[in-house]
């Protein structure tokens, strides 16, 4: 008993000291041309100085590995350019109804043998509504939690009673991404704006849950949108816990089918610069290794990357297969990082004992229903 309350007050105090050093340390006010001049760094010289951003504040040796979990697939009513979930675009995907919470304990185990610390659970909504549903989510917050594994969810859009809730049964992060630049989100998604995420994210930052937020580049973006995002994430503060950075998965029936694949260059390049501007945070090799060698896939690490999502599937794709990742962790060094390494296991209540009631009335979510042309065209195409 002695030794928990020593151990706890030990946690308390060590992170205290790494908060001061955050606030005094880390920078928010980037601008863009600022993010752009970074990004365009001679690669070497830019390779050079993200990797000593990331020595001085990661051990460059340690990669977090997270598993995700598809909870309920397909038939999203969001109109998000690049998402084979869409319901509107005609993919190929199978949609499920949500898992039961032995299914998602399984799979969960299953990813901790494989060296996992992090279950992130997805589902295709739009945003979360209290009821039965929510309330088997959160069930599955704390089956996962009480394997002593992190766990994360990606949910679309929450309230602070929800993100309060989630909080309390021992939620340790929530995935909400920018995706991109505020000027290029509208003509990318119609059916939100990009100050509903910022709200989510806000709702998430009133409780003890970590943020997860970053984006996707290929969706015909410039350079300054690339960059907007950075800034948007880099003025958060804090500063979001962790950074997935996605490469396209051009998927067949959604707007962005035909788009391009980018080059390993972009992507080292967007990971470097991620690093530099958030020097805290762990950029996440997301969506599109199945298009990156080990070559490329270590520049990535050299540069700053020290997280992978891992599983032969990310939620609807193809990822690399577990086993080549681990031997490629082996051939560069890199060892699995233990779970709760940056933040203590939070503590997971029974849902009797929650002080958490569901609410009744309706979030207003935004709508701003303009037309993108592209995504107009498939859905079209879709109906014929
Ligand atoms: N519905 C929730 C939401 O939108 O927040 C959660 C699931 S959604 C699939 C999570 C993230 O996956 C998106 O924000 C986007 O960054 C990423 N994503 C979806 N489709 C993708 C694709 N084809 N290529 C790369 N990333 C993708
Ligand atoms: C994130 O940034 N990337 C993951 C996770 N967060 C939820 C999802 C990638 C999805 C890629 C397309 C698919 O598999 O459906
Ligand atoms: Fe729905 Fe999320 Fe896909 Fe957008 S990204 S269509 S919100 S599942």
């Amino acid at each position: 008993m002695t030794l928990i309350i020593v151990r706890t007050i030990y946690n308390q105090l060590e992170f205290q000291i790494e908060r001061f050093i955050y606030m005094t340390e880390t920078r928010h006010n980037w601008t863009k041309e600022e993010v752009m001049e970074v990004y365009n760094t001679p690669l070497m010289e830019l390779l050079y100085q993200a990797a000593t951003v990331h020595r001085e504040n990661h051990n460059p040796n340690q990669v977090q590995v997270s598993t995700l979990l598809s909870i309920k697939t397909g038939g999203c009513p969001e109109d998000c350019g690049y998402c084979p979930q869409a319901a509107r675009y005609h993919t190929d995907i199978e949609g499920n109804d949500l898992m039961s919470v032995q299914q998602v304990k399984a799979q969960a185990l299953r990813a901790k043998s494989s060296g996992s610390s992090r279950v992130c659970m997805g589902a295709a909504w739009r945003n979360v509504k209290d009821g039965p549903e929510f309330d088997n989510v959160l069930e599955m917050v704390r089956t996962i939690n009480k394997l002593d594994m992190e766990v994360c969810c990606t949910l679309g859009m929450i309230t602070e009673n929800q993100a309060q809730r989630l909080a309390e049964a021992g939620l340790y992060a929530y995935n909400h991404n920018l995706d991109t630049s505020e000027d290029y989100y509208k003509d990318v998604i119609s059916t939100r704006a990009f100050q509903d995420r910022l709200d989510t994210i806000d709702n998430v930052r009133k409780t003890n849950v970590t943020v997860c937020s970053g984006g996707i580049i290929g969706m015909g973006e410039q350079l300054e949108d690339r960059a907007g995002m950075l800034v948007a994430l880099a003025s958060l503060s804090p500063q979001p816990e962790s950074t997935p950075i996605n490469a396209l998965v051009p998927v067949e029936g959604t707007p962005m089918e035909e788009f391009e694949k980018v080059s390993i260059w972009e992507m080292v390049r967007m990971v470097a610069t991620t690093r530099i501007i958030l020097p805290n945070t762990q950029v996440r090799l997301s969506a599109g290794r199945t298009d990156m060698s080990r070559e490329g896939q270590a520049m990535c690490f050299f540069a700053g990357a020290n997280s992978i999502f891992a599983g032969d599937k990310l939620l609807t794709t193809p990822n690399p297969d577990v086993n080549e990742d681990m031997k490629m962790f082996k051939l560069l060094g890199l060892q699995p990082m233990k779970p709760f390494a940056k933040k203590a296991q939070p503590e997971s209540v029974e849902a009797q004992y929650s002080k958490f009631k569901e609410q009744g009335e309706k979030p207003k979510w935004s709508r701003p229903g303009h037309k993108i042309e592209r995504n107009e065209e498939a859905k079209a195409k879709a109906k014929l």
